[in-house]
Protein backbone atom coordinates (compact mmCIF):
# COMPACT_ATOMS: atom_id res chain seq x y z
CA UNK A 1 0.00 0.00 0.00
CA UNK A 2 2.72 2.28 1.02
CA UNK A 3 4.43 1.44 -2.34
CA UNK A 4 1.70 2.55 -4.25
CA UNK A 5 1.22 5.25 -2.41
CA UNK A 6 4.44 6.14 -3.14
CA UNK A 7 4.38 5.81 -6.61
CA UNK A 8 0.83 8.17 -6.94
CA UNK A 9 2.40 10.55 -4.97
CA UNK A 10 5.68 10.92 -7.57
CA UNK A 11 3.12 10.20 -10.48
CA UNK A 12 0.42 13.16 -8.99
CA UNK A 13 3.14 15.70 -7.93
CA UNK A 14 5.70 15.34 -11.23
CA UNK A 15 2.74 14.91 -14.00
CA UNK A 16 -0.73 15.45 -12.63
CA UNK A 17 -0.07 18.88 -10.68
CA UNK A 18 2.58 20.02 -13.71
CA UNK A 19 0.25 20.57 -16.64
CA UNK A 20 2.91 20.23 -19.31
CA UNK A 21 3.90 16.95 -18.77
CA UNK A 22 0.40 15.69 -18.17
CA UNK A 23 -0.24 17.16 -21.85
CA UNK A 24 2.71 15.15 -22.78
CA UNK A 25 1.13 12.03 -21.29
CA UNK A 26 -1.95 12.58 -23.05
CA UNK A 27 -0.16 13.27 -26.67
CA UNK A 28 1.65 9.89 -26.20
CA UNK A 29 -1.10 8.08 -24.68
CA UNK A 30 -3.15 9.28 -27.69
CA UNK A 31 -0.96 8.68 -30.39
CA UNK A 32 -0.28 5.43 -28.99
CA UNK A 33 -3.80 4.24 -29.98
CA UNK A 34 -3.39 5.68 -33.18
CA UNK A 35 -1.15 3.62 -33.71
CA UNK A 36 1.23 6.28 -34.62
CA UNK A 37 5.31 4.86 -35.37
CA UNK A 38 7.47 5.77 -32.14
CA UNK A 39 8.98 8.74 -33.69
CA UNK A 40 5.41 10.30 -34.11
CA UNK A 41 4.78 9.83 -30.88
CA UNK A 42 8.05 10.91 -29.72
CA UNK A 43 7.95 14.41 -31.95
CA UNK A 44 4.17 14.68 -30.94
CA UNK A 45 5.54 15.26 -27.17
CA UNK A 46 8.20 16.92 -27.42
CA UNK A 47 6.61 19.45 -29.27
CA UNK A 48 3.57 19.27 -26.67
CA UNK A 49 5.56 19.56 -23.82
CA UNK A 50 7.65 22.05 -25.16
CA UNK A 51 4.54 24.14 -26.61
CA UNK A 52 3.01 23.71 -22.84
CA UNK A 53 6.21 25.40 -21.31
CA UNK A 54 6.48 28.25 -23.51
CA UNK A 55 2.82 29.04 -22.57
CA UNK A 56 3.83 28.49 -18.12
CA UNK A 57 6.74 31.13 -19.20
CA UNK A 58 4.63 33.76 -20.70
CA UNK A 59 1.36 33.52 -17.92
CA UNK A 60 4.20 32.80 -15.18
CA UNK A 61 6.23 35.89 -16.52
CA UNK A 62 3.10 37.94 -16.78
CA UNK A 63 2.68 36.95 -12.91
CA UNK A 64 5.79 37.42 -11.39
CA UNK A 65 6.18 40.64 -13.31
CA UNK A 66 2.93 42.34 -12.57
CA UNK A 67 1.60 40.66 -9.86
CA UNK A 68 4.20 42.98 -7.55
CA UNK A 69 3.02 46.10 -8.59
CA UNK A 70 -0.55 45.53 -7.74
CA UNK A 71 0.41 44.26 -4.28
CA UNK A 72 2.37 47.15 -3.81
CA UNK A 73 -0.45 49.65 -3.65
CA UNK A 74 -1.36 48.03 -0.67
CA UNK A 75 2.26 48.33 1.26
CA UNK A 76 2.40 52.07 -0.58
CA UNK A 77 -0.32 52.96 1.17
CA UNK A 78 -0.40 50.68 4.35
CA UNK A 79 -3.43 49.41 3.54
CA UNK A 80 -4.35 46.45 5.84
CA UNK A 81 -6.35 44.46 2.99
CA UNK A 82 -6.55 40.57 1.33
CA UNK A 83 -5.31 40.35 -1.74
CA UNK A 84 -7.57 38.75 -3.87
CA UNK A 85 -5.03 36.09 -5.95
CA UNK A 86 -4.97 31.93 -6.08
CA UNK A 87 -1.04 31.75 -4.34
CA UNK A 88 -2.36 34.43 -1.54
CA UNK A 89 -5.43 32.19 -1.21
CA UNK A 90 -3.40 28.98 -1.07
CA UNK A 91 -0.88 30.86 1.85
CA UNK A 92 -3.70 31.63 3.43
CA UNK A 93 -5.49 28.48 3.99
CA UNK A 94 -1.75 27.06 4.39
CA UNK A 95 -1.07 29.23 7.20
CA UNK A 96 -4.62 29.72 8.77
CA UNK A 97 -6.19 26.19 8.26
CA UNK A 98 -5.03 24.30 11.79
CA UNK A 99 -5.20 27.81 13.38
CA UNK A 100 -9.10 27.97 12.70
CA UNK A 101 -10.19 24.42 12.30
CA UNK A 102 -7.16 22.26 14.94
CA UNK A 103 -6.83 20.23 11.21
CA UNK A 104 -4.39 20.71 8.82
CA UNK A 105 -4.74 19.79 4.95
CA UNK A 106 -2.76 16.67 4.36
CA UNK A 107 -4.86 14.73 2.03
CA UNK A 108 -4.16 16.49 -0.97
CA UNK A 109 -2.94 13.50 -3.11
CA UNK A 110 -5.17 11.28 -2.23
CA UNK A 111 -8.17 13.97 -3.26
CA UNK A 112 -6.16 14.26 -6.56
CA UNK A 113 -6.27 10.67 -6.61
CA UNK A 114 -9.95 10.18 -6.19
CA UNK A 115 -10.90 13.17 -8.30
CA UNK A 116 -9.08 12.00 -11.55
CA UNK A 117 -10.51 9.14 -11.27
CA UNK A 118 -14.24 10.56 -10.71
CA UNK A 119 -13.60 12.45 -13.48
CA UNK A 120 -12.39 9.57 -16.13
CA UNK A 121 -15.17 7.36 -14.69
CA UNK A 122 -17.74 10.43 -15.18
CA UNK A 123 -16.56 11.02 -18.86
CA UNK A 124 -16.04 7.20 -19.54
CA UNK A 125 -19.62 6.83 -18.79
CA UNK A 126 -20.65 10.12 -20.58
CA UNK A 127 -23.42 8.09 -22.08
CA UNK A 128 -25.22 8.50 -18.68
CA UNK A 129 -23.66 11.35 -16.95
CA UNK A 130 -23.48 13.49 -20.51
CA UNK A 131 -20.07 15.08 -19.10
CA UNK A 132 -17.21 15.17 -22.11
CA UNK A 133 -14.64 17.16 -20.46
CA UNK A 134 -11.00 15.59 -18.76
CA UNK A 135 -9.28 18.60 -16.54
CA UNK A 136 -5.43 18.50 -16.91
CA UNK A 137 -4.99 21.67 -15.04
CA UNK A 138 -3.72 20.26 -11.71
CA UNK A 139 -1.77 22.92 -10.28
CA UNK A 140 -5.06 24.93 -10.61
CA UNK A 141 -6.86 21.88 -8.86
CA UNK A 142 -4.54 21.74 -5.77
CA UNK A 143 -4.97 25.68 -5.33
CA UNK A 144 -9.05 25.00 -5.34
CA UNK A 145 -8.77 21.75 -3.16
CA UNK A 146 -7.26 24.06 -0.46
CA UNK A 147 -9.86 26.73 -0.94
CA UNK A 148 -12.77 24.27 -0.87
CA UNK A 149 -11.38 22.26 1.90
CA UNK A 150 -11.53 25.47 4.05
CA UNK A 151 -15.29 26.42 2.92
CA UNK A 152 -16.39 23.03 3.41
CA UNK A 153 -15.02 22.61 6.91
CA UNK A 154 -16.12 26.12 7.82
CA UNK A 155 -19.65 24.89 6.21
CA UNK A 156 -20.00 21.14 7.89
CA UNK A 157 -18.07 21.56 11.09
CA UNK A 158 -19.47 18.20 11.71
CA UNK A 159 -17.57 16.38 8.63
CA UNK A 160 -14.24 17.22 10.54
CA UNK A 161 -14.11 14.57 12.80
CA UNK A 162 -13.56 12.11 10.35
CA UNK A 163 -10.77 12.16 7.58
CA UNK A 164 -12.79 9.82 5.51
CA UNK A 165 -16.03 11.48 5.16
CA UNK A 166 -14.38 15.07 4.55
CA UNK A 167 -12.50 13.21 1.82
CA UNK A 168 -15.42 11.90 0.16
CA UNK A 169 -17.92 15.33 0.46
CA UNK A 170 -14.64 17.01 -0.95
CA UNK A 171 -14.47 14.50 -3.65
CA UNK A 172 -18.00 14.61 -4.46
CA UNK A 173 -18.71 18.23 -4.51
CA UNK A 174 -15.03 19.69 -5.86
CA UNK A 175 -14.81 16.51 -8.69
CA UNK A 176 -18.78 17.47 -9.80
CA UNK A 177 -17.86 21.31 -9.88
CA UNK A 178 -14.55 20.35 -12.57
CA UNK A 179 -16.34 18.46 -14.60
CA UNK A 180 -19.67 19.82 -14.88
CA UNK A 181 -17.74 23.66 -14.95
CA UNK A 182 -15.27 22.28 -17.75
CA UNK A 183 -18.21 20.67 -19.55
CA UNK A 184 -20.22 23.66 -19.22
CA UNK A 185 -16.75 25.68 -21.70
CA UNK A 186 -17.33 23.78 -24.40
CA UNK A 187 -19.60 25.07 -26.78
CA UNK A 188 -18.75 28.65 -25.96
CA UNK A 189 -14.63 26.84 -27.10
CA UNK A 190 -15.62 24.89 -29.87
CA UNK A 191 -17.82 27.77 -31.33
CA UNK A 192 -14.73 30.86 -30.66
CA UNK A 193 -12.62 28.18 -31.98
CA UNK A 194 -14.34 26.56 -35.27
CA UNK A 195 -13.97 23.08 -33.79
CA UNK A 196 -10.01 23.26 -32.34
CA UNK A 197 -11.24 20.66 -30.21
CA UNK A 198 -10.55 21.45 -26.24
CA UNK A 199 -12.14 23.19 -23.52
CA UNK A 200 -11.27 25.02 -20.17
CA UNK A 201 -10.33 23.45 -17.13
CA UNK A 202 -9.63 26.40 -15.00
CA UNK A 203 -11.39 29.19 -12.16
CA UNK A 204 -13.69 30.89 -13.93
CA UNK A 205 -15.79 27.89 -15.94
CA UNK A 206 -18.95 28.83 -14.88
CA UNK A 207 -18.33 32.54 -15.26
CA UNK A 208 -17.29 31.75 -19.78
CA UNK A 209 -20.40 29.92 -19.71
CA UNK A 210 -22.98 32.24 -17.88
CA UNK A 211 -21.15 35.15 -19.79
CA UNK A 212 -20.74 33.79 -23.37
CA UNK A 213 -24.72 32.81 -22.69
CA UNK A 214 -25.42 36.57 -21.19
CA UNK A 215 -23.32 38.42 -24.33
CA UNK A 216 -25.03 36.18 -27.15
CA UNK A 217 -28.89 37.26 -25.52
CA UNK A 218 -28.45 40.73 -24.47
CA UNK A 219 -25.95 41.99 -26.68
CA UNK A 220 -26.11 40.01 -29.38
CA UNK A 221 -27.39 40.09 -33.05
CA UNK A 222 -30.36 42.55 -32.66
CA UNK A 223 -33.04 42.56 -35.66
CA UNK A 224 -30.58 40.58 -37.89
CA UNK A 225 -27.98 42.99 -37.12
CA UNK A 226 -25.00 41.06 -36.23
CA UNK A 227 -23.38 43.05 -33.14
CA UNK A 228 -20.01 44.97 -33.72
CA UNK A 229 -16.69 42.60 -32.75
CA UNK A 230 -13.42 44.33 -31.89
CA UNK A 231 -11.73 43.46 -35.18
CA UNK A 232 -14.83 45.22 -37.14
CA UNK A 233 -14.17 48.94 -35.44
CA UNK A 234 -12.13 50.84 -38.44
CA UNK A 235 -10.18 53.27 -35.84
CA UNK A 236 -9.72 56.70 -38.40
CA UNK A 237 -6.32 58.15 -38.64
CA UNK A 238 -3.59 57.75 -36.01
CA UNK A 239 -5.80 55.40 -33.83
CA UNK A 240 -5.62 52.55 -36.90
CA UNK A 241 -2.38 51.29 -35.25
CA UNK A 242 -4.19 50.58 -32.10
CA UNK A 243 -5.59 47.74 -34.37
CA UNK A 244 -2.28 45.97 -33.99
CA UNK A 245 -2.86 43.89 -30.73
CA UNK A 246 1.28 44.36 -30.06
CA UNK A 247 0.72 48.27 -30.82
CA UNK A 248 -2.66 48.23 -28.61
CA UNK A 249 -1.35 46.12 -25.59
CA UNK A 250 1.58 48.25 -25.31
CA UNK A 251 -0.01 51.74 -24.95
CA UNK A 252 -2.40 50.08 -22.95
CA UNK A 253 -0.62 48.89 -20.30
CA UNK A 254 2.11 51.61 -20.78
CA UNK A 255 -0.58 54.04 -19.84
CA UNK A 256 -1.91 51.89 -17.12
CA UNK A 257 0.87 50.43 -15.40
CA UNK A 258 2.67 53.32 -15.63
CA UNK A 259 0.78 55.57 -13.87
CA UNK A 260 0.91 52.56 -11.37
CA UNK A 261 4.64 52.77 -11.25
CA UNK A 262 4.23 56.25 -10.79
CA UNK A 263 1.87 56.16 -8.12
CA UNK A 264 4.35 53.60 -6.15
CA UNK A 265 6.70 55.95 -6.78
CA UNK A 266 10.62 55.90 -7.24
CA UNK A 267 11.65 55.60 -3.47
CA UNK A 268 9.38 52.65 -2.73
CA UNK A 269 10.40 50.63 -6.21
CA UNK A 270 14.30 50.94 -5.21
CA UNK A 271 13.59 50.10 -1.93
CA UNK A 272 12.12 46.61 -3.38
CA UNK A 273 14.75 46.21 -5.45
CA UNK A 274 12.70 46.54 -8.20
CA UNK A 275 14.91 49.82 -9.71
CA UNK A 276 18.28 49.66 -9.92
CA UNK A 277 19.99 52.37 -7.72
CA UNK A 278 20.21 55.46 -9.79
CA UNK A 279 18.90 53.29 -12.76
CA UNK A 280 16.64 55.84 -15.23
CA UNK A 281 12.89 55.72 -14.09
CA UNK A 282 11.44 55.95 -17.42
CA UNK A 283 12.86 53.42 -18.96
CA UNK A 284 12.34 51.46 -16.26
CA UNK A 285 8.68 52.40 -16.76
CA UNK A 286 8.61 51.51 -20.20
CA UNK A 287 10.92 48.43 -20.31
CA UNK A 288 8.10 46.97 -17.36
CA UNK A 289 5.41 47.89 -19.27
CA UNK A 290 6.35 46.62 -22.69
CA UNK A 291 6.84 43.33 -21.17
CA UNK A 292 3.51 42.56 -20.86
CA UNK A 293 3.32 42.33 -24.82
CA UNK A 294 6.38 40.24 -24.89
CA UNK A 295 4.64 37.70 -22.64
CA UNK A 296 1.53 37.88 -24.39
CA UNK A 297 3.53 36.84 -27.74
CA UNK A 298 4.97 34.16 -26.00
CA UNK A 299 2.52 32.87 -24.38
CA UNK A 300 0.44 32.70 -27.75
CA UNK A 301 3.58 31.14 -29.56
CA UNK A 302 3.23 28.82 -27.08
CA UNK A 303 -0.47 28.14 -27.38
CA UNK A 304 0.30 27.53 -31.29
CA UNK A 305 3.03 25.06 -30.32
CA UNK A 306 0.93 22.56 -28.76
CA UNK A 307 -2.68 22.84 -29.62
CA UNK A 308 -2.94 21.01 -32.44
CA UNK A 309 -0.49 18.25 -31.14
CA UNK A 310 -2.54 17.99 -28.01
CA UNK A 311 -6.08 17.80 -30.47
CA UNK A 312 -4.63 15.58 -33.18
CA UNK A 313 -3.58 12.90 -30.92
CA UNK A 314 -6.89 12.88 -28.24
CA UNK A 315 -8.50 11.99 -31.35
CA UNK A 316 -6.92 8.54 -29.90
CA UNK A 317 -8.31 8.75 -26.48
CA UNK A 318 -11.43 10.19 -27.91
CA UNK A 319 -11.48 7.10 -30.65
CA UNK A 320 -10.75 4.59 -28.46
CA UNK A 321 -11.37 4.96 -24.07
CA UNK A 322 -13.59 8.14 -23.42
CA UNK A 323 -15.90 8.44 -26.64
CA UNK A 324 -16.88 12.32 -27.12
CA UNK A 325 -14.79 13.87 -24.66
CA UNK A 326 -12.48 16.96 -24.89
CA UNK A 327 -9.19 17.68 -22.97
CA UNK A 328 -9.70 21.05 -20.88
CA UNK A 329 -6.78 22.89 -20.48
CA UNK A 330 -5.67 26.34 -19.18
CA UNK A 331 -7.96 29.81 -19.90
CA UNK A 332 -4.65 31.60 -21.05
CA UNK A 333 -5.13 28.53 -24.60
CA UNK A 334 -8.34 30.95 -25.52
CA UNK A 335 -5.54 33.95 -26.09
CA UNK A 336 -4.08 32.08 -28.91
CA UNK A 337 -7.94 32.54 -30.73
CA UNK A 338 -10.87 35.08 -31.35
CA UNK A 339 -9.93 38.96 -30.95
CA UNK A 340 -6.30 39.25 -29.74
CA UNK A 341 -7.35 42.91 -28.45
CA UNK A 342 -10.29 41.49 -26.67
CA UNK A 343 -7.59 40.24 -23.86
CA UNK A 344 -5.91 43.72 -23.02
CA UNK A 345 -9.29 45.52 -23.04
CA UNK A 346 -11.19 42.89 -21.22
CA UNK A 347 -8.17 42.85 -18.57
CA UNK A 348 -8.92 46.96 -17.82
CA UNK A 349 -12.36 46.79 -18.02
CA UNK A 350 -12.27 44.20 -15.22
CA UNK A 351 -9.93 46.46 -13.26
CA UNK A 352 -11.84 49.28 -13.49
CA UNK A 353 -14.57 46.67 -12.12
CA UNK A 354 -12.40 45.83 -9.33
CA UNK A 355 -11.26 49.16 -8.65
CA UNK A 356 -15.25 51.08 -8.18
CA UNK A 357 -15.63 47.46 -5.77
CA UNK A 358 -12.59 48.25 -3.59
CA UNK A 359 -13.54 52.35 -3.48
CA UNK A 360 -17.14 50.94 -2.22
CA UNK A 361 -15.94 49.28 0.55
CA UNK A 362 -13.61 51.85 1.57
CA UNK A 363 -16.56 54.30 1.63
CA UNK A 364 -18.81 51.59 3.13
CA UNK A 365 -16.74 51.50 5.67
CA UNK A 366 -16.27 47.30 4.86
CA UNK A 367 -14.44 45.17 8.13
CA UNK A 368 -12.33 43.44 5.00
CA UNK A 369 -11.11 45.11 2.34
CA UNK A 370 -9.83 43.61 -0.68
CA UNK A 371 -6.86 44.76 -3.22
CA UNK A 372 -6.71 43.22 -6.55
CA UNK A 373 -4.05 40.21 -7.68
CA UNK A 374 -3.08 39.98 -11.26
CA UNK A 375 -4.36 36.89 -11.67
CA UNK A 376 -8.17 37.25 -11.13
CA UNK A 377 -8.03 40.83 -12.71
CA UNK A 378 -6.01 39.50 -16.13
CA UNK A 379 -6.81 36.08 -16.75
CA UNK A 380 -10.36 36.19 -15.67
CA UNK A 381 -11.82 38.97 -17.40
CA UNK A 382 -9.69 39.09 -20.24
CA UNK A 383 -11.07 35.29 -20.91
CA UNK A 384 -14.20 36.44 -20.32
CA UNK A 385 -13.71 39.27 -22.96
CA UNK A 386 -12.71 37.19 -25.89
CA UNK A 387 -15.80 34.85 -25.13
CA UNK A 388 -17.60 37.96 -25.07
CA UNK A 389 -16.69 39.86 -28.01
CA UNK A 390 -17.24 36.72 -30.38
CA UNK A 391 -21.00 36.29 -29.34
CA UNK A 392 -21.84 40.34 -28.32
CA UNK A 393 -19.56 42.38 -29.68
CA UNK A 394 -17.34 45.01 -28.44
CA UNK A 395 -19.83 45.95 -26.04
CA UNK A 396 -20.48 43.04 -24.01
CA UNK A 397 -16.34 42.81 -24.24
CA UNK A 398 -16.16 45.75 -22.36
CA UNK A 399 -19.36 45.65 -19.73
CA UNK A 400 -19.00 41.99 -19.20
CA UNK A 401 -15.26 42.31 -17.47
CA UNK A 402 -16.25 45.15 -16.12
CA UNK A 403 -19.30 43.35 -14.02
CA UNK A 404 -16.91 40.49 -13.73
CA UNK A 405 -14.79 42.97 -11.85
CA UNK A 406 -17.60 44.22 -9.37
CA UNK A 407 -18.58 40.55 -8.68
CA UNK A 408 -14.89 39.41 -8.23
CA UNK A 409 -13.99 42.38 -5.61
CA UNK A 410 -17.92 41.86 -3.77
CA UNK A 411 -18.25 38.52 -3.61
CA UNK A 412 -14.42 37.64 -2.08
CA UNK A 413 -15.05 40.48 0.64
CA UNK A 414 -18.57 38.95 1.72
CA UNK A 415 -17.16 34.87 1.48
CA UNK A 416 -13.75 35.36 2.64
CA UNK A 417 -14.75 37.40 5.52
CA UNK A 418 -17.85 35.45 6.55
CA UNK A 419 -15.81 32.29 6.55
CA UNK A 420 -12.43 33.79 8.19
CA UNK A 421 -9.81 33.66 5.53
CA UNK A 422 -9.91 37.34 5.15
CA UNK A 423 -7.53 37.58 8.21
CA UNK A 424 -5.04 35.39 6.94
CA UNK A 425 -4.37 37.83 4.04
CA UNK A 426 -5.79 36.16 0.95
CA UNK A 427 -8.93 34.06 -1.20
CA UNK A 428 -8.59 32.75 -4.34
CA UNK A 429 -10.52 35.57 -5.85
CA UNK A 430 -11.55 33.83 -9.44
CA UNK A 431 -14.51 34.10 -10.67
CA UNK A 432 -16.28 31.36 -9.82
CA UNK A 433 -14.89 31.41 -6.24
CA UNK A 434 -16.48 34.70 -6.05
CA UNK A 435 -19.45 33.64 -6.99
CA UNK A 436 -20.60 30.33 -7.24
CA UNK A 437 -18.42 28.69 -4.29
CA UNK A 438 -20.23 31.65 -2.15
CA UNK A 439 -23.53 30.07 -3.30
CA UNK A 440 -22.40 26.62 -2.40
CA UNK A 441 -21.05 27.41 0.76
CA UNK A 442 -24.15 29.05 1.99
CA UNK A 443 -26.47 25.98 0.87
CA UNK A 444 -24.15 23.58 2.28
CA UNK A 445 -24.11 26.29 5.84
CA UNK A 446 -27.61 26.41 6.33
CA UNK A 447 -28.93 22.72 4.65
CA UNK A 448 -26.02 20.59 5.76
CA UNK A 449 -26.32 17.60 4.80
CA UNK A 450 -29.10 17.73 2.43
CA UNK A 451 -27.26 21.46 1.11
CA UNK A 452 -24.51 18.90 0.64
CA UNK A 453 -26.51 16.47 -1.70
CA UNK A 454 -28.62 19.16 -3.04
CA UNK A 455 -25.27 20.31 -4.65
CA UNK A 456 -24.72 17.28 -6.00
CA UNK A 457 -27.51 16.70 -7.40
CA UNK A 458 -27.92 20.58 -8.89
CA UNK A 459 -24.64 20.22 -10.34
CA UNK A 460 -25.16 17.03 -11.76
CA UNK A 461 -28.39 17.49 -13.55
CA UNK A 462 -27.07 20.77 -15.77
CA UNK A 463 -24.74 18.55 -18.83
CA UNK A 464 -28.73 16.72 -18.36
CA UNK A 465 -30.64 19.74 -18.92
CA UNK A 466 -27.78 20.94 -21.44
CA UNK A 467 -28.15 17.72 -23.62
CA UNK A 468 -32.15 17.82 -23.05
CA UNK A 469 -32.18 21.39 -24.99
CA UNK A 470 -30.02 19.56 -27.69
CA UNK A 471 -30.23 15.53 -28.52
CA UNK A 472 -28.88 16.43 -31.98
CA UNK A 473 -26.02 18.63 -31.40
CA UNK A 474 -24.54 17.96 -28.00
CA UNK A 475 -21.78 14.55 -28.83
CA UNK A 476 -21.96 15.92 -32.31
CA UNK A 477 -19.96 19.17 -31.44
CA UNK A 478 -16.99 17.50 -29.69
CA UNK A 479 -17.44 14.24 -32.33
CA UNK A 480 -17.68 15.81 -35.66
CA UNK A 481 -17.72 19.37 -35.67
CA UNK A 482 -18.08 20.20 -39.17
CA UNK A 483 -21.58 18.36 -39.38
CA UNK A 484 -22.35 20.44 -36.18
CA UNK A 485 -21.97 23.49 -38.06
CA UNK A 486 -24.18 22.22 -40.68
CA UNK A 487 -26.74 21.43 -38.58
CA UNK A 488 -26.83 24.75 -36.64
CA UNK A 489 -26.14 26.78 -39.94
CA UNK A 490 -22.75 28.11 -38.99
CA UNK A 491 -20.65 29.28 -41.75
C1 LIG B 1 -4.29 30.64 -12.20
C2 LIG B 1 -3.07 30.25 -11.65
C3 LIG B 1 -2.09 30.55 -12.52
C4 LIG B 1 -2.67 31.18 -13.69
C5 LIG B 1 -2.35 30.42 -14.93
C6 LIG B 1 -2.88 31.14 -16.13
O1 LIG B 1 -5.37 30.52 -11.69
O2 LIG B 1 -2.89 29.71 -10.50
O3 LIG B 1 -0.81 30.37 -12.37
O4 LIG B 1 -4.05 31.20 -13.45
O5 LIG B 1 -2.89 29.13 -14.87
O6 LIG B 1 -2.23 30.69 -17.27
Amino acid sequence: MNILMSIWTYFATNVLQQPAFMIGLIVIIGYVLLGKPWYDVLAGAIKAIVGYLILTVGSSGLVSNFRPVLVGLKDRFNMDAMVIDPYFGQNAVTNGVMEVFGKGFGNAMILLLIAFLVNILLVRFSKYTKLRALFTTGHVQVQQAATAYWLILFACPFLANSDVKLIVVMAIILGAYWAVGSNLTIKPCQELTDGAGFCLAHQQMFGVAINTWIAEKVFGSKKGKKAKKIDDIELPGFMSIFNENMVCTSILMLIFFGAILCILGRDYLTEQGFLAEGASMVFYVIQTCLYFSVYLAILQLGVRTFVTELTASFQGIADKLLPGSVPGVDCAVIYGFGSANAVPLGFLAGFLGQILAIVALVVLKSPVLVICGFVPVFFDNSTIAVFANEKGGIKAALILPFISGLCQVFGSAIIAGWVGMAAYGGYLGMWDWAVIWPIMTAVMKFLSYAGIILIAVVLLAIPQIQYRKDKEGYFLITEYYEAYKELKGIE
